[in-house]
């Protein structure tokens, strides 16, 4: 058992204690930290307090003489924590002072985005199709089988509306009919825009389609610009499609530039034919050139004389109107405008190349 404590080694302790939280706190630099080391004092369980129990021990003088001792260290904690508080702040304020700034220095702007390459190639091509008359339509990424299928005069059994190339919102296991997809092309806007208007039709459609491929030069979901022009039977012919597409080549990516009509199929144009342009890397000379495969050519599209069949879909009558109708992949075009060899650079939103195209 320790022995009793006396008055004199008492007030020996409460001393002790007051010089060493004096050293304590010189060390602290944030208040949390100083009210923590006022708590181990001066708190109900602190040294000073505990040290103080023993008081009850002694004689009513002695009491008195130590009370007034434990008084006094008590309030030289306080004190001590006031002043270095306050000596805290100060040196905020002062280091807030001495803080040089030039008032007369020019404004920093904010750093302004840039428009993303896809977007720069899409605006670029509506004005270039602005120019010659066309109006700007749009449709639902989300469609029925209808308007980019059926009224389009694509068959049941077309290989483009197999599972294995359509994208179909309606869940396989829930037995429903899949009627609803993600648009494969950007012709469904085609026989959106006749079922709401007479002809004569003057119209681009540009948007995101959507299909089940993946490599270098396809991506699942990829930009396609459409064409569709329908007037009277007489006044459009597959001569003015080619002068227009031609146009539009030379005016996006040189006048040096050819075209090429190339038969094809497509089941909503009667004829169809691919379009390919002169390859831009080698512009058209072929020989020796890797990516046109020393053809001199590249395809960008598909295009031809709008069928009948559309027309009768829609309500025209194909005896009165006729037409034209294109699609282009506009990644495509943005990837031979700035040299982009990969497709997915395209969707992947790094800044270091989007900061390529001011
Ligand atoms: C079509 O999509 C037709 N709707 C085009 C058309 C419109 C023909 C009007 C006649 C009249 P095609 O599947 O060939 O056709 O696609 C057109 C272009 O889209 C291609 O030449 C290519 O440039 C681009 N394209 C196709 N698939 C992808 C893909 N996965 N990723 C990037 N671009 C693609």
């Amino acid at each position: 058992m320790s022995e009793s404590p006396t008055s004199e080694s008492l007030i020996t302790e409460l001393d002790e204690l007051g010089v060493a939280f004096s050293a304590e706190i010189a060390a602290l630099a944030s208040e949390p930290d100083i009210r923590a080391a006022q708590a181990r004092y001066l708190g109900k369980k602190g040294r000073v307090s505990e040290a103080l129990k023993a008081l009850g021990k002694l004689d009513p003088a002695a009491r008195k003489a130590v009370g007034e001792v434990g008084n006094r260290v008590k309030s030289g904690i306080e004190a001590a924590v006031s002043a270095r508080l306050v000596a805290l702040a100060d040196a905020v304020r002062q280091a807030d002072l001495a803080r040089v700034v030039d008032v007369t220095l020019p404004g920093r702007g904010a750093r302004l985005g840039t428009l993303h390459p896809m977007t720069q190639a899409r605006r670029e091509m509506e004005l270039i199709f602005a120019e010659l008359g066309y109006e700007v339509a749009t449709g639902p990424q989300v469609e029925s089988d209808f308007h980019n299928f059926e009224a389009l005069n694509i068959p049941k059994d077309h290989p483009s509306r197999d599972m294995q190339d359509t994208f179909y919102l309606s869940p396989l296991w829930s037995g429903a009919a899949t009627e609803t997809l993600l648009r494969t092309h950007t012709s469904p806007v085609q026989a959106r825009t006749m079922l709401r208007q007479p002809p004569p039709v003057k119209i681009i459609a540009p948007g995101a389609v959507y299909r089940r491929d993946d490599d270098p030069t396809h991506s699942p979901q990829f930009m396609q610009i459409e064409g569709l022009l329908v007037d009277r039977v007489g006044k459009v012919s597959m001569a003015d499609l080619k002068g227009t597409l031609l146009h539009f080549v030379r005016r996006y990516l040189g006048d040096d530039l050819q075209i090429r009509l190339r038969p094809s199929f497509f089941p909503f144009t009667e004829p169809s034919a691919e379009v390919d342009m002169s390859c831009v890397f080698c512009r058209g000379a072929g020989a020796g050139c890797r990516l046109c495969k020393g053809t001199g050519f590249m395809e960008i599209g598909g295009s031809g004389m709008v069928d009948p069949e559309v027309f009768r879909a829609v309500g025209y009558d194909p005896e009165e109107v006729c037409g034209f109708a294109f699609g282009m992949g506009i990644d495509r075009m943005a990837m031979l405008k700035y040299r982009i060899d990969d497709i997915k650079t395209l969707y992947e939103g790094d800044v270091r190349v989007l900061r390529q195209f001011p």
